[in-house]
């Protein structure tokens, strides 16, 4: 491990987006000062953590269109494609999945997907209610991601939801998460 790894974070609207810091904690532990991350998170994701708690630079819609006021301004989406080695989506609501799947790009987030250069590994973990992951839109999206995009996707996992249900659709655990990042950028 010679250089240091940028990961940019994409955060949405799912529960679990309350594992961010520990997701961060986490890939520190791994990469030591060998790192630099930044998240970009969906207005719904915020409802989930403080950017204040977060060690590290949260960026968001607003963020998009407070940088660009005229021709030759920097384009948020375009700075973070550049930017990062790699975009992990931790955790990935039905929602986003869907609009990712259809190509929609309608906020910094699905833009930064949007743009991203194909070259550069992107990583999924979706978390849902167990209803939202059965329904078979969701595997339907997935196959659209890995098939047409070469997305690598990190299942879900069984346990009690945060609605109280127990079932498979809890975000894989943020110590494997993490690994699995590190064996992707390094292996
Ligand atoms: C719930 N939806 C969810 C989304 C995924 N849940 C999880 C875990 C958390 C607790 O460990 C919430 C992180 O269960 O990833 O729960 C239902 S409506």
């Amino acid at each position: 491990m010679l250089q240091k790894k940028r990961i940019l974070i994409g955060t949405t609207g799912s529960v679990a987006s309350v594992k961010l810091p520990m997701l961060i904690n986490e890939l520190r532990k791994i990469f030591g000062d060998f790192v630099e991350i930044r998240v970009v998170a969906t207005t719904p994701s915020l409802h989930f953590f403080k950017k204040e708690d977060i060690s590290v630079p949260v960026v968001t819609d607003v963020d998009e269109w407070n940088a660009w006021s005229q021709m030759g301004d920097p384009v948020l989406h375009i700075e973070l494609r550049n930017w990062a080695d790699i975009m992990v989506v931790a955790p990935l609501d039905a929602n986003t999945l869907a609009k990712l799947a259809a190509g929609i790009c309608d906020n910094l987030l699905t833009c930064t997907l949007r743009a991203w250069d194909p070259s550069r590994p992107v990583v999924v973990c979706p978390a849902m209610n167990t209803h939202m992951w059965t329904h078979p839109f969701t595997q339907k999206h997935l196959d659209v991601l890995a098939a047409e995009a070469s997305y690598i996707i990190i299942p879900p996992i069984t346990k009690t939801l945060a609605c109280g249900d127990t079932g498979i659709g809890a975000m894989e655990n943020v110590d494997r998460v993490a690994q699995r990042i590190y064996e992707i950028l390094e292996g």
